[in-house]
């Protein structure tokens, strides 16, 4: 998602309604004019049965029945004794709100809602949204009651379907339903700006081709405006100015600006310089709207089996992050969250893996700050091939959640990496065919950046051919093999793809905080820590030998943080109190450091030397 101006309303408050006869815990009132954040308490039910609508909980004004849960939370972290639940829960909240100006139009945005969900505003149905971790906004003006109390009614369901992305096959983390991020309210004139597209190109020494297309939404009568845009730097210096007529029939209309930059600082993890577009819509009659937008000016390609960022040889040390905390489910507050990459930064990473799906958008400007390149995905996880090859399937929920998460993130420069999905039978031609139809639809949307998948098949794949780079999760030494292997697979891989760079985007090993046994060996698997340093050293020593450099982009070590799994089982048999726990993370579930880190942190930096 692009960097929106979110401002929580002065003046607005939660009222909680004593005597008043309704059912409801709060009322919210806002003296609104641009945003509110709905986030707060509000009232909650679980629906085992899938009774609710039938009993016509969207409508319900009664308290009996209803608890409380804070939104944003993931329903099975606040309720401990649900934490498997799998099903519908409802949510509900009433607010008050002045009029919109004559025409205008009331939105509510919704960061994530797992793994489903359906709204309704005063009884009536305003929406539907099928995916768990991409943002959605419903347009709301028809059904809102301006300075009247309105009901909003927001139902989720987590059950996992057979024929979805996830199907039933995700076992790999905890499946926290619910609002496990914010919903905004937002107003906006009859014709208001969508998210700009901007792309930057190359253009040699300090010159850079920026290029804008702005959408325009027009809800009123045809009429027409003008468009004016700026770009500034952080130290708010404008570099260029624009305007432009801008017909504005009514649907969505765009408008495109070209301009070669010079003097610009490109985007690089070493120096995550950015700049803000802003852009400001002044219709002949009514409202203005303005929006701004950050952006860096920054190229990644492959070139052979290397890859370069803006013309420089790339090489990238990372490692994967889950959006998990202890007590938060999947609603990671922002204070961890900005520790996680602080840290993950000085661990010496340049890049991250965002496994398994898109997380929260401050995630995504985070990194874009602290100069983090990111890999981002859709949750098909070890999806069957009977799901990824039917049509229905690919039109229901890949297609559209490749859309969003491109369209939501395609904006910020540390971006390089879409993947179509993670661990799928890469080796049979049904799963081929939708590797091929996925890549071909990432890159129509988005030809400026590299797409792939993370593979378990290695040298059986078959679904090499149509990615921009192999890249590879192996388990040599833990779940197969011996650690020794990891080497001589990576020649094998390159022998039988020569032109493809190479990735390892999962290795690791499980390791208990405080489990110590200097005895260890390569062989022990005892959940020590000091059998995954042994692990990592040596998987790291063999990625990073030089008679690879040749081939070798990088790798991603699994995994930043230990994060709850309560379904799949794990072996080596792990030590009591780790059967739900995915333990092979450099930090604990709350964020203590294992010897690992260390460690790591010593390999990457030499690595960095050179
Ligand atoms: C898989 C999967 C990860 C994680 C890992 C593990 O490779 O891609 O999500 O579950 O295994 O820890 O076993």
């Amino acid at each position: 998602m692009n960097r929106r101006k979110f401002l929580t309303v002065a003046g607005a408050s939660a009222v909680t309604l004593g005597a008043s006869g309704l059912g409801f815990s709060q009322i919210r009132e806002y003296g609104l004019s641009t945003t509110a954040d709905l986030s707060g308490e509000w009232d909650f039910r679980f629906d085992p049965e899938d009774s609710g609508e039938k009993l016509g909980w969207h409508r319900d004004q009664q308290a009996s029945g209803w608890s409380r849960i804070r939104v944003p939370l993931s329903f099975n972290a606040a309720f401990p004794d649900h934490a498997n639940y799998h099903g519908k829960a409802w949510h509900r909240t009433v607010f008050r709100l002045p009029a919109p100006e004559s025409g205008g139009r009331t939105l509510l945005r919704f960061l994530g809602v797992a793994l489903r969900s359906k709204v309704w505003l005063n009884g009536q149905p305003v929406g539907e949204h099928l995916f768990p971790f991409t943002n959605f906004t419903l347009d709301v003006t028809e059904a809102v009651l301006p300075h009247d109390l309105n009901y909003l009614v927001v139902m989720a369901d987590n059950k996992v379907l057979d024929r979805a992305i996830p199907d039933t096959r995700w076992t790999g983390w905890w499946n926290c339903g619910g609002i496990n991020r914010e919903i905004y309210l937002e107003r906006k004139p009859p014709a208001y700006l969508e998210d700009p597209i901007i792309t930057t190109r190359m253009e040699g020494g300090d010159r850079w081709k920026l290029s804008v297309r702005v959408p325009v939404r027009n809800t009123a009568e045809k009429q027409s405006g003008r468009l004016r845009i700026s770009v500034q730097d952080s130290a708010r210096r404008v570099l260029w100015r624009s305007e432009a007529a801008m017909p504005l029939d009514q649907g969505t209309a765009w408008r495109e600006f070209h301009k070669t930059m010079k003097n610009v600082a490109a985007w690089s993890p070493e120096h995550p310089s950015l700049y803000s577009l802003l852009v400001k819509l002044i219709p002949d009659q009514g409202a203005r709207d303005q929006k701004t937008t950050r952006f860096g000016f920054r190229q990644i390609e492959t070139r052979g089996t290397e890859f370069y960022l803006n013309g420089e040889p790339l090489k990238m040390r990372g490692i994967n992050r889950h959006e998990l905390y202890p007590g938060d489910g999947m609603t990671v507050p922002a204070f961890e969250t900005r520790q996680d990459f602080e840290d993950i930064k000085k661990l010496g990473c340049n890049f991250v893996r965002l496994t398994h799906y898109q997380q929260h958008p401050r995630v995504y400007d985070l990194c874009d700050e602290l100069g983090l390149l990111l890999w981002s995905e859709i949750p098909a996880w070890q999806t069957s091939p009977e799901t990824l090859s039917d049509p229905e399937v690919w039109e229901t929920y890949g297609a559209p959640q490749l859309q969003e998460m491109i369209e939501q993130n395609r904006n910020h420069p540390s971006v390089i990496i879409w993947s179509v999905g993670n661990e799928f039978h890469s080796n049979l031609p049904a799963v081929a065919g939708y590797v091929r139809e996925a890549t071909r639809f990432v890159r129509r949307l988005d030809p400026t950046r590299l797409v792939t998948f993370a593979s378990d098949q290695r040298i059986k794949d078959i679904s090499f051919d149509s990615v921009d780079f192999i890249a590879l999760n192996e388990y040599y030494g833990w779940y197969y093999g011996s650690f020794d292997e990891v080497g001589p697979m990576l020649d094998a891989v390159h022998t039988k793809w020569p032109g493809k760079p190479i990735l390892v985007s999962e290795f690791g090993a499980e390791a208990v905080l405080g489990l110590r046994n200097p005895q260890a060996n390569d062989k022990s698997r005892d959940y020590s820590e000091d059998f995954q340093v042994l692990l990592l050293t040596s998987h790291l020593r063999q990625m990073l030998d030089p008679k690879r450099r040749s081939f070798m982009v990088g790798e991603t070590i699994w995994v930043y943080n230990d994060f709850e799994c309560p379904v799949r089982g794990f072996h080596p048999k792990p030590p009591p109190g780790s059967e739900h726990i995915n333990r092979k993370g450099l930090v604990s579930r709350h964020r203590k450091k294992k010897l690992a880190f260390a460690v790591v942190q010593k390999i990457y930096s030499d690595a960095a030397k050179g």
